[in-house]
């Protein structure tokens, strides 16, 4: 094996190695190719291309998801970097590990009119946990200033809670030279993440002990599999309340539950502790922020920052949530249980009504009658994973999925979801569904231009010809911008493009081609992705929404 004669670019495929990083995603361009040729050449990292570096920002973020461990993305100089940032910024929020790499120019090249050339050292901006650049080193002591660096900025992509991390690599010419035969053995830092101290948690258990309506709150973990089991106790002394994004059984109906006009104070907790990132349901926002002032509210999350969502916080737990609840546990004054009290009796009984009456609505033809429909199917199935993108998508899976629902829910943006659940399937077997909304597919669909991808990606496609999430603001009727340019109604459809990218397409107009149409994205077994296309009418989508939700009402 011949590595490059960089000596910058060996120091780092060593040491992406040595930190666990085993799959890249690569972008095509020149000044990268040193390092693209590197990744390719060692033995040790999985390499995929993708060629729009958008979506290869996303591919990176599913596979980071998909193996919780850092994902490197390696891109060009100039504009490359740059098309990174969404899904950067959905990282950073999601705490996922991206590990970008950016080639540069040397520094003296740059703002000087050269091609493909512009300020790249902190072009993603506070996105990034860190970002370096390294230098090309001449001697002793800039070989070991480049180790440094490259050591940092992976350690940063795996503390307090994971993150992304930029390296930027300026190149000299001439880049094409492989004339190494072996990685250099670089110097590896570790870092040992501090536990919760229970001596620091002590006043936070005291309020939580001596609550008797505590309260648990879990947003958004893009780390489902690490602390799933957690909660099994914890949901034996307070009310546990989740959606589909962050535990793996599925949400708590409690968004429908809020619909209504008048709750009984039973229901307010007397202390609120905050787990994980985003909660989807603006009505639980709400009626968190709405809590007596006396309420104490407690975070915990890894980076330990200040989410003051609800406007009460009183107090945040730096530390893994698993280690947190663990202590909070072994500062119970005596095991007990919950027992009887009208809070929990009232949220056990409306949670449970609000069940029966989500099965016992039975929507016609519609977006909401797709979801509940693969989801009733999957019901059984188990090595499956889903991918809901945002708008109407997430807000159905809260509906209907039992089980974890991954989602760009970090910074909301309809970007990229096919890109990450793309990413997402090439490095499991697992089935990976994709469900999401027509303007979703079609800005992101450069995501099926990949020819790695298997017949494990099943997308569902709820077309209803544009954004029919903005159906529900009747402010907007009267509007003469809402058809045209808010909700960018069109006719598309996506049957070309899955003829273009040799994806299996098949479409839906009806309750009858419903059926078996889910039937078949399910069973089938093909080489390459499948593609149901579920073509709806945005206003009556809206209208079973809201006979939906009427049914919690009053
Ligand atoms: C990058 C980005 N641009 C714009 C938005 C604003 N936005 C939120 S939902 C939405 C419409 C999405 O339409 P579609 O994917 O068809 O889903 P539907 O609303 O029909 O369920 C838009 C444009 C966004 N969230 N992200
Ligand atoms: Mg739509």
């Amino acid at each position: 094996m011949v590595y490059s004669n960089k000596e910058n670019v060996n120091i780092l495929t060593s040491l992406l190695v040595a930190h666990g990083v085993s799959h890249a995603v690569l972008c095509p361009g020149s000044r990268n190719a040193p390092i693209v040729h590197n990744l390719v050449t060692c033995p040790d990292i999985d390499c995929f291309s993708v060629t729009d570096e958008r979506s290869a920002g996303f591919y990176a973020l599913g596979m980071a998801q998909a193996t919780l461990s850092p994902v490197a993305v390696c891109v060009t100089s100039g504009t490359a970097l740059l098309n990174l940032l969404p899904a950067v910024a959905e990282a950073y929020y999601q705490h996922v590990p991206l590990v970008v790499i950016s080639a540069d120019r040397p520094p003296q090249w740059i703002d000087q009119l050269d091609g493909q050339t512009l300020p790249q050292q902190d072009a993603l901006g506070r996105f990034v946990r860190k970002a370096v650049s390294l230098p090309e080193p001449h001697n002793e002591e800039e070989h070991w200033f480049c180790n440094r660096l490259v050591n940092e900025a992976l350690l940063a992509a795996r503390q307090r809670g994971d993150g992304p991390v930029h390296i930027n690599v300026p190149l000299t010419e001439p880049l094409y030279e492989f004339t190494v035969d072996s990685l250099p053995d670089e110097r590896m830092i570790t870092y040992a993440a501090p536990c919760v101290d229970k001596r620091l948690i002590t006043e936070c258990a005291g309020m939580f002990w001596k609550a008797s309506r505590p309260m648990v709150i879990v947003g958004q973990s893009s780390k489902e599999k690490l602390i799933a089991d957690d909660f099994e106790e914890i949901s034996g002394f307070a009310v546990v309340l989740n959606e589909a994004l962050s535990i793996g059984c599925g949400a708590c109906h409690f968004d429908e539950l809020l619909c209504q006009e008048q709750l009984p104070d039973d229901l307010v907790p007397d202390f609120l502790l905050y787990i994980g990132d985003t909660l989807v349901s603006r009505r639980m926002k709400q009626f968190l922020r709405k809590l007596p002032k006396d309420v104490p509210v407690w975070a915990i999350s890894e980076d330990g920052a200040v989410h003051d969502t609800f406007k009460s916080l009183c107090g945040v737990i730096e530390g893994h949530p698993a280690d947190a609840i663990a202590s909070l546990g072994d500062l119970a004054p005596m095991k007990r249980r919950r027992g009887t009290s009208p809070f929990f009796d009232r949220w056990d009984e409306f949670l449970a009504e609000t069940d029966e009456k989500i099965e016992d609505f039975t929507p016609g033809y519609s977006q909401m009658a797709a979801v509940k429909c693969l989801e009733e199917m999957l019901d059984g199935d188990d090595d499956f994973v889903t991918h809901y993108a945002n708008s109407m998508s997430v807000r159905l899976a809260n509906i209907y999925a039992c089980h974890y629902v991954f989602c760009n829910r970090g910074v909301n943006g309809i970007e990229g979801s096919l890109s990450t659940a793309a990413g997402f399937s090439l490095v499991t077997d697992q089935t990976v569904y994709c469900v999401l909304g027509d303007l979703s597919f079609f800005y992101d669909s450069n995501a099926l231009w990949n020819e790695d991808l298997r017949g494990n990606l099943r997308i569902l496609l709820l077309n209803n010809g544009g954004g029919g999430i903005f159906e529900k603001f009747e402010g907007l009727q009267g509007s003469a911008a809402r058809e045209r340019f808010v909700m960018a109604k069109h006719h598309t459809s996506a049957e070309g493009i899955c003829q273009s990218y040799q994806v299996a397409y098949r479409a839906v107009h009806n309750m009858e081609e419903l059926e078996e149409g889910i039937y078949w994205l399910r069973q089938d077994q093909d080489e390459r992705p499948m593609l149901l296309e579920v073509f709806t009418d945005s206003a009556n989508d809206a209208k079973i929404l809201k006979a939906y939700y009427d049914r919690f009402r009053g």
